[in-house]
């Protein structure tokens, strides 16, 4: 089952930064595997011409590419899967869609929306904010360490942690228990994307 592979450096590209396609050849450049395109500015249009763009990228790379929101883009584009968030379409149904092979991850910012996604058949659970973020306005409170240490506990999937991660704090976020980190910022306003990806990637550990 492809969600066990999500592990390390978990980057987003969000179009919230300019040209999602070049940023996500560089991340790959540095050696970046999982991808999740995350969309909330573009045209439907636009948002599948880029996921295919980038399917195809992380294709020649062996990287994953992630779908957030869009289980219609995820299919049409031939990406690895999905993320939802919690007003996004239910796991179940999307399960349906999708099939037994594509990952399904789910935002979660409290121990019974972690517990629910588990059940409900999610491959990995993301966790957040751990830390203050400047690039989702409209974010949970900030969840911290220790919360995100429980939640470890508690879910035996894949724990992403999202949230003001940084190349400074995500080895705390590790040893607290996240078997991934996912990162925007840190990542896409670097002047150098690939060198920050794979300073990232020397960190989380490299996983193919
Ligand atoms: N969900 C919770 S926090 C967040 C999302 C999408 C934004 C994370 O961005 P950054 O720049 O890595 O803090
Ligand atoms: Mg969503």
């Amino acid at each position: 089952m492809k969600g066990r592979l999500i592990k390390g450096l978990y980057a987003i590209v969000d179009d919230s930064f300019p040209d999602p396609v070049l940023t996500a050849e560089k991340i790959l450049a540095g050696g970046g595997h999982i991808l999740q395109l995350r969309a909330k500015k573009m045209s439907s249009a636009k948002f599948l011409e880029t996921a295919i763009a980038i399917r195809s990228a992380c294709a020649a790379n062996g990287a994953l590419l992630i779908i957030n929101d869009r289980v219609d883009i995820a299919m049409m584009s031939g990406a690895d899967g999905v993320h939802l968030g919690q007003d996004d379409l239910p796991i179940e149904a999307t399960r349906k869609v999708l099939g037994r092979e594509k990952i399904i991850g789910v935002s979660t910012h409290n121990m019974g929306e972690a517990c629910r996604a588990l059940k409900d058949g999610a491959n990995y659970v993301g966790f957040g904010p751990v830390f203050r973020t400047a690039t989702k306005g409209d974010a949970h409170e900030v969840q911290g360490l220790e919360r995100l240490k429980e939640i470890s506990a508690a879910v035996k999937i894949p724990l992403v942690a999202i949230g003001g991660i940084s190349e400074w704090n995500m080895r705390d976020v590790l040893d607290a228990g996240a078997d991934a980190v996912a990162v925007i910022s840190a990542i896409a306003s670097a002047s150098d994307i690939s060198g920050k990806t794979a300073e990232f990637v020397a960190i989380t550990g490299a996983v193919k």
